[in-house]
């Protein structure tokens, strides 16, 4: 009886313990933190995530789909004389083997043209990776209107004020 009593509890923490619910494994990869901002039907989301490999060869991702947009594309954000521009990444994004790419503000970011339907706080948003290798990791975003704390610290990400 006490026993079964302390497993129970166990299992409650083992399901509440990690503060960052929402990493997701394909393979050697891990994809950490999805998650996105609220934005209203036909306007245009942006995902963000940190995607890390830790196989022994360089992964490449191909491109991204949504069924909640007419289309998904890679972007990155740059500086150019002052103005931040965002570029198509039609090439993909290579995750190098032992390292991780971060897809955050400022930088790459996945871009949901065309939202089939608003995206409200607290919600999840569908999308699925494609990557060069054949591999499809399907992950949600959450829809929150910052970071998520765990994907800041060692990624360095600085606040712009
Ligand atoms: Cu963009």
């Amino acid at each position: 009886m006490h026993n079964a009593r302390f497993l129970a509890l166990a299992a409650v923490l083992a399901f509440t313990a990690p503060a960052f619910a929402g990493d997701y494994k394909v393979g050697a990869l891990t994809i950490g933190n999805p998650w996105t901002r609220p934005a209203m039907a036909s306007m245009n989301g942006v995902g963000f995530m940190t995607i890390a490999n830790a196989g022994t060869k360089p992964v490449k991702l191909v491109s991204a789909e949504s069924p909640l947009a007419g289309m998904v594309e890679i972007h990155r954000s740059a500086m150019a004389n002052g103005v931040m521009t965002m570029r198509r990444q039609d090439e993909g994004v290579t995750i190098p083997a032992g390292g991780s790419v971060a897809f955050a503000p400022g930088g790459y970011h996945f871009m949901l043209l065309g939202l089939k339907q608003p995206l409200a706080q607290g919600q999840k948003a569908p999308i699925t990776l494609v990557f060069d290798n054949g591999r499809r990791a399907a992950v949600e975003l959450t829809v929150q209107s910052a970071a998520p704390k765990a994907s800041q610290g060692s990624m360095g990400e600085h606040q712009h004020h």
